[in-house]
């Protein structure tokens, strides 16, 4: 099974994985891989969960996250909650080697994009705005608020906080076609490894929310000496885990990456049996694995195709 280079991304973002692989083909860095490939997807807006014109808010706005990590020097480039701007994964890059920061948020984080020559866009699409105007329609339900009261759920927001308790959260939030994240391994034939994530987040999400994708050790995580991992899914919960920095000190404690993906899906599942998401994993040596979890089981077989796109090359 192992081989190297090796590119592995979550969904079958056929496309992306070309792009990141035409990269280490050519002799260019896994970063190069991994921004390449996000990037491909952020234009193609894959499964329109990825790039603009997706996952409106409750504003109707698409905001972006994303992130990048260099394994090898355990540099990160993180942007959460971007605005304006369609490219994410580059301005993640751009936090990663234009500052010493390791994170940019909202609207800061677009007016430092803008300054690094990234083009200033609106977002919104026909598609999303006919996505927002459907939710509108159907009355504003708040499919993220917790202990709002009544009136307040049937009208746009700003929702009022109630004593009364109401769950509006569930598994019909999440589910295959609402969560679509590219989360991306590049390893190349000299041991160099990284990992990405963009996103454009949840449908219907309240504004300001950010997810697990641009989360270090949540959305990805990478570690020159073991190895990288990369998550999809219901980042609310998933980012209570950390289940990418989960997964390579697994692999570092000696697990290959199918158990590593496993057991970090297992933590999230013992406290929410209903979650949605995936983890892929790969270590230095070119072995990967995956892991899906859901309690939508007619869901699983279909995901569990689809979950994981990965080319090799073969260099002999
Ligand atoms: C999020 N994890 O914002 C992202 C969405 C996702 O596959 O993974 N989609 O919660």
């Amino acid at each position: 099974q192992a081989s190297l280079p090796l590119v592995v991304n979550t969904w079958p973002f056929k496309s992306a994985a070309t792009s990141a692989w035409s990269v280490l083909r050519s002799g260019g860095s896994v970063l190069d891989a991994v921004e390449k490939g996000c990037a491909r997807c952020e234009v193609e807006q894959c499964d329109g969960s990825v790039g603009f014109g997706g996952s409106p808010d409750e504003s109707g706005e698409t905001t972006l996250d994303a992130l990048i990590m260099n394994g090898n020097t355990m540099e990160v480039g993180a942007v959460a909650d971007l605005r304006r701007i369609k490219n994410a994964i580059g301005v993640a890059r751009a936090v990663m080697e234009r500052t010493e920061h390791t994170m940019l948020v909202g609207e800061a984080a677009s007016v430092f994009a803008e300054n690094m020559g990234f083009v200033a866009e609106d977002l919104t699409t026909n598609k999303s705005l006919n996505i927002f105007s459907l939710w509108l329609k159907g009355n504003c339900q708040p499919n993220y608020r917790k202990n709002v009261s009544p009136d307040a759920s049937k009208s746009c927001g700003p929702y009022r906080p109630q004593a009364v308790q109401t769950q509006t959260r569930g598994p019909r939030h999440v589910g295959i076609h609402s969560h679509d994240t590219i989360g991306m391994i590049a390893l190349d034939q000299n041991g160099h490894i990284a990992a990405g994530t963009s996103t454009n987040g949840l449908n219907h999400k309240v504004p300001g929310r950010v997810g697990d994708s641009p989360i270090i050790g949540a959305g990805a995580y990478a570690d020159g000496s073991v190895g990288a991992a990369a998550a999809t899914g219901d980042g609310d919960i998933m980012m209570r885990f950390l289940p990418s920095y989960l997964a390579v000190e697994l692999m570092r404690a000696g697990a290959d990456p199918s158990a590593a993906c496993k057991s970090a899906i297992s933590r999230i599942k013992r406290h929410y049996s209903d979650f949605f998401g995936a983890v892929i994993c790969a270590n230095i040596t070119g072995h990967y694995g995956k892991c899906v979890g859901s309690q939508i089981q007619t869901a699983i077989f279909f995901f569990f195709q689809k979950v994981m796109t990965q080319i090799y090359w073969d260099s002999r």
